[in-house]
């Protein structure tokens, strides 16, 4: 049932989902009665939480994949988002108390429409589309992920940027109170930041996401806001949005500014082009099984035929 889009769940079937609370239920009872050793916390992360809620009018996007999506548990209990630590079952465990409420989006620099917006100000002009797309992290996993969002291409057109605007730099919220990771000096110069060109920035691709399976976005995957650029690795894909700056010049980006060697500004998904440490040639699907094969990686993981225009006369042997 929860492969399904929002547009084809029937009512009757949303009861489904309580069973799918009590399976919950039930495995944790069978785990404690079994004596797995699981701690309290990492039981609480995979036992979704009230705070979830649908969608209202979401539409669906003829760039989805057909591929089946990954299970939301999947989805949100391996992450990467390291103000709430560095392990993949840490975003779960500890942005569950995240309130990403009240919260505003700065808009500055090149641009006719600065100013700060509320979040839901900001988002309630466009339309909500459900994009499935597949997600490479640079670490040579991947997931498909059915996130709901807004065109970023749109956004950017309402903000209007001046002729002065050649790149678009976003910033997640710096408050080492909610974001606990933050308080660790030694990982990536906070608050976290990202780029695009404002030719990558219009391409219909991009979105910037607020909802996941057609529910409200989870603290862990980024709520309220986070950006998803398809065809790059994942550290582009910023979360927890607070600032969109329209520049002149290439803004720094925080895996650029930690590794420059490893990790470029453009990071475009590319099986040719290893990683200093590994090889980019294959990814493991996260869900497929401890027995499965990785499978190649696709260049610009697969959606070439939407972006390789945009890197006309660039080499792309070279790790940009
Ligand atoms: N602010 C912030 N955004 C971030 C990260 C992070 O650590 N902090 N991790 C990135 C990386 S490396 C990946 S692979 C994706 C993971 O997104 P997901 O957890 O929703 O799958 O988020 C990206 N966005
Ligand atoms: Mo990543």
């Amino acid at each position: 049932m929860l492969i399904r889009k929002p547009a084809d769940v029937r009512p009757s079937e949303i009861t489904s989902y309580d069973n799918y609370l009590n399976r919950r239920d039930f495995m944790r009872a069978g785990a404690i009665a079994g004596g797995a050793l699981l701690a309290p916390s990492a039981l609480a992360a995979v036992v979704p939480d009230a705070k979830r809620a649908r969608l209202p009018d979401v539409s669906e996007s003829p760039y989805s994949t057909g591929e089946s999506p990954n299970s939301y548990e999947d989805i949100t209990t391996y992450n990467n988002y390291y103000e709430f630590g560095t392990g993949k079952d840490d975003p779960a465990v500890h942005a569950r108390d995240f309130e990403p409420r009240p919260w505003t989006i700065e808009v500055e620099g090149h641009a006719e429409k600065t100013g700060t917006y509320d979040f839901d100000d900001f988002v309630k002009p466009f339309d909500l589309e459900e994009r499935i797309y597949r997600m490479r992290c640079v670490e040579a996993w991947s997931m498909v992920i059915p996130w709901v969002g807004i065109s970023l291409a749109a956004v950017v057109k309402r903000l209007r940027p001046t002729s002065k605007a050649r790149y678009v730099a976003f910033e997640t919220l710096h408050d080492a109170r909610r974001m606990p990771g933050q308080r660790s000096r030694w990982s990536l110069d906070w608050p976290y930041r990202e780029g695009l060109t404002i030719a990558e920035a219009t391409n219909p691709l991009p979105i910037l996401a607020v909802g996941l399976y057609g529910e409200v976005l989870p603290n862990q995957n980024g709520a309220p806001i986070r950006l998803v650029v398809p065809w790059k690795y994942g550290f582009k894909g910023i979360k927890g949005i607070v600032r969109i700056r329209f520049t002149e010049r290439q803004p720094p980006c925080s895996w650029n500014m930690a590794q420059p060697r490893e990790y470029g500004f453009y990071a475009n998904v590319n099986p040719d082009v290893d990683h200093p440490r590994w090889s980019q040639a294959r990814e493991r699907r996260i869900g497929a099984g401890i027995f499965a094969e990785k499978q190649p990686t696709l260049m610009f993981n697969g959606y070439g035929e939407h972006v390789a225009h945009l890197y006309d006369g660039l080499d792309l042997r070279l790790n940009y």
